[in-house]
């Protein structure tokens, strides 16, 4: 039977892509708890590639070297040290596993040291656990070509065989005593889900509470292999969702937000309780991964209000991509000339919104992760509302309502909702302070009207919770 893999309480999941783990400890501690952020997915911990020649690039994390969890982020300590900071303020860790694969750059010895040839990782595999195929991927309608040759180039390891389950089952359970509570299964597509199953069976006979699994399969509805292959292991990442509603906001051919009910509730998406969903990831965000119309940081506004969509429709579980700036493809983190990651916090103190853009501190987004926990219970979309493509609105029964404005023009309209009459703060416009006092105040009436007006590209979002003093 399928697997249990959205408890009713998942809330959201931030992506601190390259974020070192005394960052993310304190990150925890002082903005995620509070701000009542579920999970963080972290960058993989295991060592990797480093690869000085191109500066240090970002997917060096994605080359395992071996599985010594010495990695750019941070060593073991720090790591175990930072899941349970996170842990103490209810913050669950997730790791991205990257278990199809090994590394292909073997000119440099690996972040934590050890010397590897291609097809030969001391300790842990040689050439007879991998894959005969030893070509690149390159017919995606061939579902032995995907999973048994090459992705990148990168040296596939050969699944089937007991020993290399045995060795990536331990990986994980080791990530899982010290604490990290979910996986995301990098490149799951690449793995044939019968071979996936049997070495997360392995990690669920030795794990207790069994961790929450969710797998990169990306499914363009064109391909050999389909994401309900995989619907047995856990919870599939929807790649279609984040591209309907980019192509919607960015106004894509005749694409428009006021479509996006009907789109998103007929297009042919992961079940929802089993959707993990994003605007963008650290692929899509720089042409990576099959590039496509996926809506970033770079895009302003524009991605505020994509974010703020997602945060309050209710499908599936959302993961807020946190960034850092970048110009080209394959830029690393802020770094020192000899590739150490700068960090948030001191020693270096960047701070946020330059080189970390860090858009999951943004008031839209922790006002919109508050939303979302406070209409979890109501899993309709009702009173959905539009005019012309632009402008849009709906509610999420008695418990909330959402105006999105990504028009030029100003909005002034009277909304229908089913929110009980009184007196709400409205989440956007400023930080609701401990005492419920708020910067602007919206009245329902006793007919679950408010007439109010939003400013061209913004968004306004009420919930039952957060209603102003009387
Ligand atoms: C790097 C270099 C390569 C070099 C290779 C080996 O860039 O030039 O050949 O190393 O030395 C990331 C980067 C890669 C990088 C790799 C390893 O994106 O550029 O290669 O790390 O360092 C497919 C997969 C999907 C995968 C994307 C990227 O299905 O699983 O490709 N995404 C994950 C991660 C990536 C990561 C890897 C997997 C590898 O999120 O960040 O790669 O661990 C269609 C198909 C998709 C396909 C897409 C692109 O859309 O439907 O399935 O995605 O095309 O080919
Ligand atoms: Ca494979």
């Amino acid at each position: 039977s399928p697997q249990e893999v959205s408890p009713p309480e998942a809330g959201v999941i931030v992506h601190l892509f390259e974020w070192t783990w005394p960052d993310i400890a304190q990150e925890c501690e002082q903005v995620l708890g509070p701000r009542g952020y579920h999970a963080v997915q972290i960058s993989p911990p295991q060592e990797h590639v480093i690869v000085p020649e191109l500066g240090f690039p970002w997917w060096q994390r994605y080359q395992p070297v071996s599985y010594q969890l010495i990695s750019r982020s941070g060593d073991r300590a720090q790591l175990a040290d930072m899941v349970q900071r996170c842990q103490a303020v209810g913050v669950d860790i997730y790791a991205d596993a990257v278990i199809n694969h090994m590394a292909a750059m073997d000119t440099e010895p690996g972040s934590a040291g050890t010397t590897f040839r291609r097809y030969d990782y001391p300790g842990l595999y040689s050439s007879e656990d991998f894959n005969r195929c030893q070509q690149p991927i390159s017919d995606y309608q061939d579902a032995d070509n995907v999973t048994q040759c090459e992705l990148v180039g990168l040296p596939d390891l050969n699944t089937a065989l007991p020993q290399v389950q045995t060795q990536l089952a331990d990986y994980l359970v080791d990530l899982a005593s010290l604490g990290i509570a979910g996986f995301r299964i990098d490149a799951a597509k690449h793995i044939r889900s019968d071979e996936l199953a049997a070495i997360l069976q392995l990690v669920r006979d030795r794990v207790e509470p069994a961790p929450f699994i969710y797998q990169e399969v990306i499914d363009p509805g064109t391909e050999a292999i389909k994401k309900h292959d995989y619907y047995e292991s856990g919870a599939v990442v929807d790649f279609e969702y984040g591209r309907l509603v980019g192509e919607a906001f960015l106004n894509v051919g005749d694409r428009s937000p006021a479509d996006l009910h009907t789109v998103l509730s007929s297009a042919d998406l992961v079940p929802s309780q089993q959707a993990v969903v994003f605007i963008d990831n650290h692929d899509k965000q720089r042409g990576h991964g099959g590039g496509g119309d996926y809506v970033t940081y770079q895009d302003g506004d524009l991605h505020t209000l994509s974010m703020v969509f997602m945060l309050a429709y209710p499908y599936g579980q959302p993961r807020i991509m946190s960034s850092y700036a970048f110009e080209t493809s394959e830029q690393g983190p802020p770094a020192t000339a000899t590739g150490r990651t700068r960090t948030v916090y001191p020693p270096d103190r960047l701070g946020c919104g330059g080189e970390w853009v860090c858009e999951h501190r943004q008031p839209a987004m922790t006002a919109m992760v508050d939303f979302r926990a406070a209409t979890q219970a109501q899993p309709m979309v009702t009173d959905w509302w539009s005019h012309g493509g632009n402008q849009i609105a709906f509610g999420r029964g008695d418990r909330g309502f959402v105006v999105i404005n990504r028009a030029s023009t100003t909005l002034t309209h009277t909304f229908q909702t089913q929110l009980p009459a009184g007196d709400y703060c409205e989440l956007m416009s400023a930080e609701i302070s401990a005492t419920g006092d708020c910067d602007r105040v919206i009245r329902v009436d006793e007919t679950g009207q408010f007439r109010t007006t939003v400013a061209a590209m913004s968004a306004i979002a009420l919930h039952h919770a957060a209603r102003a003093e009387e």
